[in-house]
């Protein structure tokens, strides 16, 4: 039995109470996780730490960000069995997706900080240079689909730039967080400047919000909950990102390469469960080339390895969406049931016969649910993409007209005949009500650091 343990000010220490961490492999208790519900003590660490943190040259801390990357990688195989163990998904997902971007995240900051050129704008009379200050302690929240990929592309740029953090994992997901914290002790990460507390969202997820010596908040997760972050947090005037929920499409045309895109539009639709933002859940197929699609597609469904998704809880919730989408007159094509063994196991499912505004096509089921729907025009399928709330990514099909469809699709991020291809330079980030601001290379430096301009008189 794991006992999970805030790291405060270079200590490992626990409040009194605890909860169960159960993975959804078998519904197992695998660990114990601090109940926290005030951050004062962490905050003041992070504070006491932040003069010598922030007083090294950024050359400096691209060293320590490289000595995480380095000790974590040495200890890649445990990073990617404490993922899977926490989180169901299969072994081999959680070392390519998440175990090595989480490595390369620490490593891609550390080269883009040595990479950064200084800033300046010459006048006739007068030259203006940037600088740019730490903001000072920042609260970092992730959730948990990707847990350590997403919280350490939070906390290395915040680290770069000489923020002090406090860092706040999922409480369902908190095992290679914690991991993380007994590496960057064993490293020898100067005391404060990486404080990570464990507990419900509600709770400790709250106080961190709150507190009004947390400068900045990056936050991912629900939509929801990115509401009470953002409404909490903006009378504060404090910096804050928002990366939230998604629905999106993966638009198929006409003269799609369907060697590439049906095994692209699986990956996009169940990697991870489904449980990824930017996950394809809506798949638009043009009508001339839907029945080869669709055959292609469900006949290649079955050699796809899914793990389960997160918990019972949440499996509840996409079973719901599954029942709704009956009502709505929705055919299940595959899946649609929970196999007889323990965890919280569900088919891969996929729906048609939904009109692509009905709510199980527009809602986020975050779960390995797919509603597939025809279009006959590049104009329908890019209203039809357009037509929710959310405006997080999309993917686009086709060997010539690509381009021309992506730059029409209402999201931050879109992927012509490919998905999940990342260069961590690029901005990552959604429109609507998938999420405000962008990380990603340079948006993340802006967003970690105050840019102060200093404007000098030549004599
Ligand atoms: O997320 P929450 P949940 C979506 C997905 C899912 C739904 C709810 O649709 O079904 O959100 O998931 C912390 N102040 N996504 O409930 O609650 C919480 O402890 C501060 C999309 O698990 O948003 C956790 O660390 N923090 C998403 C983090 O917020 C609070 C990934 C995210 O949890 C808080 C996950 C509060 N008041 C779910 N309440 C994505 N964008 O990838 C909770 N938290």
């Amino acid at each position: 039995m794991i006992r999970v343990e805030n790291l405060v000010g270079g200590e490992f220490v626990t409040p009194d109470e605890f909860f169960d961490d159960i993975s959804p492999l078998d519904n197992s208790v695998i660990a114990k996780i601090p109940r926290t519900k005030n951050v004062d003590d962490a905050v003041n660490a992070a504070k006491a730490a932040l003069p010598i943190w922030s007083g090294l040259t950024i050359e400096e801390r691209c060293v320590w960000l490289d000595k995480i990357a380095n000790a974590l990688e040495l200890q890649i195989e445990e990073v990617a069995r404490l993922e899977s163990l926490d989180t169901g998904k299969p072994y081999s997902v959680a070392l390519d997706v998440d175990a090595n971007r989480s490595v390369n995240n620490f490593r891609f900051f550390a080269e883009f900080g040595r990479s950064l050129k200084s800033e300046t704008f010459e006048m006739a009379d007068a030259t203006n240079y940037v600088i740019r200050k730490p903001i000072g302690v920042v609260g970092l929240i992730s959730p948990w689909n990707l847990p350590l990929y997403l919280l350490s592309w939070k906390i290395a740029p915040a680290l770069l730039m000489g923020n002090t953090v406090i860092a706040k994992p999922s409480e369902i997901t908190p095992l290679t967080a914690h991991f993380l914290g007994r590496i960057c002790t064993d490293i020898g990460l100067p005391d404060g400047v990486l404080n990570i507390v464990n507990g419900y969202g509600p709770e400790v997820g709250q106080a961190i919000v709150e507190h009004p010596e947390i400068k900045a908040i990056s936050f991912t997760g629900g939509t929801a909950t990115g509401k009470i972050v953002a409404a909490t947090a903006a009378p504060m005037f404090k910096k804050l990102s928002l990366e939230l929920g998604g629905k999106n499409s993966s638009i198929v045309l006409q003269d799609a390469d369907l060697d590439i895109a049906v095994p692209g539009v699986l990956r996009a639709s169940f990697l991870n469960s489904g449980q990824i933002c930017l996950c394809g859940s809506r798949v638009l197929v043009h009508s001339s080339i839907y029945d080869e699609f669709m055959a292609k597609y469900l006949h290649e469904l079955q050699d796809f390895e899914i793990g389960p998704v997160i918990s019972e809880e949440h499996r509840s919730k996409v079973m719901s969406y599954i029942e709704l989408a009956k009502q709505e007159g929705g055919e299940v094509l595959a899946g649609g049931c929970i196999p007889d063994k323990a965890g919280a196991w569900i088919d891969a499912t996929v729906i048609s016969g939904l009109s692509h505004t009905s709510r199980t096509a527009t809602e986020e089921i975050f779960g390995p649910v797919v509603t597939v729907h025809s279009f006959e025009t590049e104009q329908e399928a890019i209203e039809m993409a357009n037509c929710t709330q959310y405006g997080l990514a999309g993917s686009v099909w086709s060997k010539s007209r690509g381009r021309q469809v992506a730059e029409k699709i209402e999201s931050g991020m879109v992927w012509v005949n490919t998905w999940l291809h990342r260069d961590l330079r690029v901005p990552f980030g959604g429109v609507k009500d998938s999420g405000v601001g962008r990380e990603g290379g340079l948006w993340s430096i802006g967003f970690f650091s105050e840019a102060v301009n200093i404007c000098v008189m030549e004599d």
